[in-house]
C-alpha cells in the first residue's frame, strides 16, 4: 500500500548572525511534528535551510570584509551545527544560493513577466533592510519600521512589479473556501482586512541599487526583491522546475508550513499569489506562531536579548530544550522566556513527574522482583482506570498532531504521567510490599506498562529520554515494544523484563543558583564559547590525516589598516611563500613575530579577510582568560617541515 505522505517546512533562516531560541522555537516544533509523523508510518519530508540573498547579508559582508558567498557559508555552517546539537531531523537544508534553486527561481521569473504579470515601473518608498520589506509613509511609525522598530530608508529606483493586484478577487474567494488555510483565526482576520479585503497592492519584486540576488533573467541591471526568491525555496527544494521532480509530484502540496508572526503575511498574501500565477497548488495550511519574548519584547538579536538555545542545551540536555519549547513556546500567541521559568519548568515535569515516576517505578521492580518485571494479575478497578487512560493516549496524541498541536500532544502524555503518579499515591505500593506481593505485582506491571507506552510517544518529543527510558525499561533497540503499533492497547505479557535503574533521568536543579548561572552576562558569552568548542564530535585517524600541518617561518608581518585585529603575514613554506592573515594583532605587534617558526595549515581553503587574501592558518594556543600565544616548533626545524 502507498504511504501517506507528510511535508513540513520551517521559514529559511537569514544568514546574517547566529541563531537564539526564539529561531529555534520553528525548527524544533516541526522536528517534533516530522518526527511524530514518521513513527506513525508516514512518508514524511522536513525542509529548513538559509535564505542567503537580499541587501541586508551584502552589507554583513561587507562590514566583516568578506565576499556575501563566504560570509553565508560561515553562518550556514553555525546553523548546521545547532540543528545537529538540537537533534533536527531535517531531510534536505536548502540554500537560496544553491545553483539549481537559483536557476527555478530565474525560470518561475521569466514565465511571470512573458504571461504578463510583472512590469516595469519607478519605485518610490520606504524600506526597512533587517526585515527586508517595504512600507508607505502611512505604514512607518516615526520613521521606523512597523515590525521591528528600526529606521526605514528612502528607495527611490526604477523596478519591476508583480502585478498582485489582479489576484485579489481571487485571493478573497480562496480565503472563503479554505477556512483553515492560515492559523490562528485572529491574525488570518488581521492579515484579511489589512491587507486583502481593500485590494492586494502590486509589489516592487526588483532592486539596482545592489547585486546580491538572484538576476532578473531579461534583465540584467536588476537581481529580485529577495523575499520571491526565498518563498520559492519550499518548491525548489523538492525539484519543482527541474528534470527530477519527482519530490515535487510526492510531497507538493505542504500539509504544514511553520511560520512566525512578522512572516505570516508574506505567506498569506505573496505565496498563494505566486504559486496561483505559476499554475501550482496552495499548501495546506500556514501556521503561524507568536514570538518568544524577554522582558516584553520579541527575543532578538538586534535587541541583545537573543538567548543561545546552545546554552541551554549544553547544560540542561537538548531534552530540556525542547520539552519547553513544546510545553511553553507561543504555539499561537506569544509566550515569555525567562531563565527562571525555563528551570521551574524542567524541575516540575521532568524531574518531578516523568525523573520521579521512573525511579520510584524502577526501585520498587528492582527491591521487590530482583529487577524483573512480575506477572500482571487481575485489575481491579483504579488499574483499569488506568488503562483506559493508556488505551486512549495514542488517538488523544495522534488528533493533536494531525493539527500540528504539539502543545496539546505534550500535555496529553505528560497527563499520563500524572496520572500514572497519581496512581502510585492511591494504590501505595511500599505497603503491598509488606502485605500482599500479587497486588504489588499488578501495580508495578501497570506503571512500568504506562512508562512503556509513554517513552514510546516520546521518541518523537524527547527522543533522548525516551532512549534512556527503553534502556531503563530493558527493552532492546529493535524490539516491538518500542513500535507505535504496541501502544494502541495495555499489554499483560511483557515478563521477565529486566530494569536497570541506573542514574535519574533528570537532576533536579537549584533555580536560585541556575538562574544566576543563566543570567551573568560575561559567563553566557564564555559559556557559548566553551561550549562551541566542546562540543566538537570525536574524530577518526583518516579525519585528522586530511589536515596538512607544516612548520612555516614568518618572514614580514604588518597590520591591516581596517581592523583591529587582524595581521597580514608572509610566511615560507619549503620553497613556497604565502600571504596568511591571522587574528592576533591585540597579542602581538608585526616585528616581534617576524623570524619565528609557526605551524601552518596549509591546506586550507584559501578566504577573503578584510579584503586580504588568506591562504592557510597560523595555529595559536588560547587559555581560558584569552591569553594568546603562538604555537613555536624548535627555531631549528626547517621552514616546510611536517608536523605530525
Ligand atoms: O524571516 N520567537 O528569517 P529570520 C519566535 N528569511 N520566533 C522567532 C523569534 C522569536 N523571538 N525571532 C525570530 C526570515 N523568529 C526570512 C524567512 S521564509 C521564505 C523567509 C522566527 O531568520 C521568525 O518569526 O528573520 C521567522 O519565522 C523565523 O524565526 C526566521 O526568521
Amino acid at each position: 500500500m502507498k504511504k501517506e505522505t507528510y511535508y513540513v517546512t520551517t521559514p529559511i533562516y537569514y544568514a546574517s548572525g547566529d541563531l537564539h531560541l526564539g529561531h529555534c522555537y520553528t525548527t524544533v516544533l516541526a522536528d517534533a511534528c516530522a518526527r511524530f509523523q514518521r513513527l506513525a508510518g508516514k512518508d514524511v519530508f522536513f525542509l529548513t535551510g538559509s535564505d542567503e540573498h537580499g541587501l541586508k547579508i551584502a552589507r554583513k559582508a561587507e562590514e566583516a570584509g568578506i565576499t556575501p558567498k563566504e560570509y553565508t557559508d560561515q553562518v550556514v555552517a553555525k546553523f548546521k551545527h545547532v540543528w545537529s546539537v538540537l537533534g533536527i531531523t531535517y531531510d534536505k537544508f536548502i540554500r537560496t544560493t544553491d545553483e539549481d534553486h537559483v536557476k527555478v527561481v530565474q525560470k518561475a521569473f521569466q514565465k511571470l513577466y512573458d504571461q504578463g504579470d510583472i512590469y516595469k515601473a519607478n519605485y518610490e518608498g520606504l524600506y526597512c533592510v533587517p526585515c527586508e520589506s517595504f512600507f508607505t509613509e502611512s505604514q512607518v511609525v516615526d520613521g521606523k519600521c512597523p515590525d521591528c522598530g528600526r529606521p526605514v530608508e528612502l528607495m527611490k529606483e526604477e523596478s519591476y512589479f508583480f502585478k498582485m493586484s489582479k489576484y485579489t478577487e481571487w485571493l478573497k474567494d480562496f480565503y472563503q473556501s479554505h477556512p483553515d488555510f492560515l492559523i490562528p483565526e485572529a491574525r488570518k482576520n488581521e492579515i484579511y482586512k489589512n491587507f486583502i479585503e481593500n485590494g492586494v497592492q502590486d509589489l516592487c519584486v526588483s532592486r539596482t541599487t545592489f547585486d546580491w540576488g538572484v538576476p532578473v533573467p531579461f534583465d540584467s541591471k536588476h537581481v529580485m526583491y529577495v523575499w520571491i526568491d526565498a518563498l520559492l525555496n519550499y518548491v525548489t527544494a523538492l525539484g519543482y522546475g527541474t528534470e527530477n521532480d519527482t519530490l515535487f509530484q510526492k510531497f507538493w502540496p505542504a500539509d504544514v508550513q511553520f511560520v512566525g508572526r512578522e512572516i505570516a503575511r508574506f505567506h498569506a498574501v505573496i505565496w498563494p499569489i505566486l504559486l496561483k500565477a505559476l499554475d501550482l497548488p496552495l499548501p495546506k495550511q500556514i501556521h503561524s506562531h507568536g514570538w518568544i519574548t524577554e522582558k516584553g519584547d520579541k527575543m532578538s538579536k538586534s535587541s541583545g536579548n537573543g538567548f543561545n538555545s546552545l546554552v541551554l542545551a549544553d547544560r540542561y540536555g537538548t531534552d530540556a530544550v525542547r520539552y519547553w519549547v513544546y510545553k511553553d513556546g507561543p504555539i499561537f500567541n506569544d509566550s515569555p522566556y525567562s531563565s527562571e521559568l525555563f528551570i521551574k519548568t524542567i524541575n516540575a515535569d521532568l524531574c518531578n513527574d516523568l525523573g520521579n515516576l521512573v525511579s520510584r517505578t524502577l526501585a520498587m521492580i528492582t527491591q521487590n522482583f530482583d529487577a524483573k518485571l512480575p506477572k500482571c494479575g487481575p485489575s481491579l478497578t483504579e488499574d483499569k482506570e488506568l488503562e483506559n487512560k493508556l488505551n486512549h493516549l495514542y488517538e488523544a496524541v495522534k488528533n493533536a498532531m494531525d493539527q500540528q498541536r504539539v502543545d496539546i500532544a505534550i500535555d496529553e502524555i505528560f497527563g499520563v504521567v500524572r496520572a500514572a503518579n497519581k496512581y502510585i499515591d492511591v494504590t501505595a505500593p511500599w505497603i503491598l510490599a509488606k502485605v500482599d506481593k500479587n497486588r504489588l505485582a499488578t501495580v508495578l506491571y501497570h506503571l512500568y506498562e504506562s512508562i512503556r507506552m509513554v517513552a514510546v510517544l516520546l521518541q518523537a518529543f524527547l527522543p533522548t529520554t525516551a532512549e534512556k527510558i527503553f534502556e531503563k525499561l530493558g527493552i532492546e533497540k529493535d524490539s516491538p515494544y518500542r513500535k507505535l503499533e504496541s501502544i494502541t492497547i495495555f499489554h499483560t505479557d511483557l515478563m521477565d523484563y529486566t530494569v536497570h535503574k541506573g542514574e535519574a533521568l533528570f537532576v533536579r536543579l537549584d533555580v536560585q543558583k541556575e538562574v544566576a548561572y543563566l543570567t551573568t552576562p560575561i559567563k553566557k558569552e564564555e559559556k557559548q564559547d566553551k561550549q562551541e568548542k566542546a562540543e566538537k564530535p570525536l574524530i577518526s585517524i583518516d579525519d585528522f590525516d586530511k589536515v596538512e600541518l607544516v612548520v612555516g617561518k614568518i618572514l614580514h608581518s604588518e597590520k591591516i589598516a581596517k581592523s583591529e585585529k587582524l595581521l597580514k603575514n608572509t610566511v615560507q613554506i619549503g620553497e613556497e611563500v604565502r600571504t596568511i592573515v591571522s587574528g592576533i594583532a591585540k597579542h602581538y605587534q608585526p616585528e616581534e613575530i617576524i623570524g619565528k617558526n609557526v605551524v601552518v595549515v596549509k591546506n586550507l581553503k584559501p578566504i577573503k579577510l578584510c579584503g586580504v587574501e588568506s591562504f592557510g592558518m597560523i595555529l595559536c594556543s588560547v587559555s581560558a582568560d584569552g591569553k594568546l600565544s603562538l604555537v613555536e616548533p624548535n627555531s631549528s626545524m626547517p621552514s616546510g617541515s611536517e608536523v605530525c
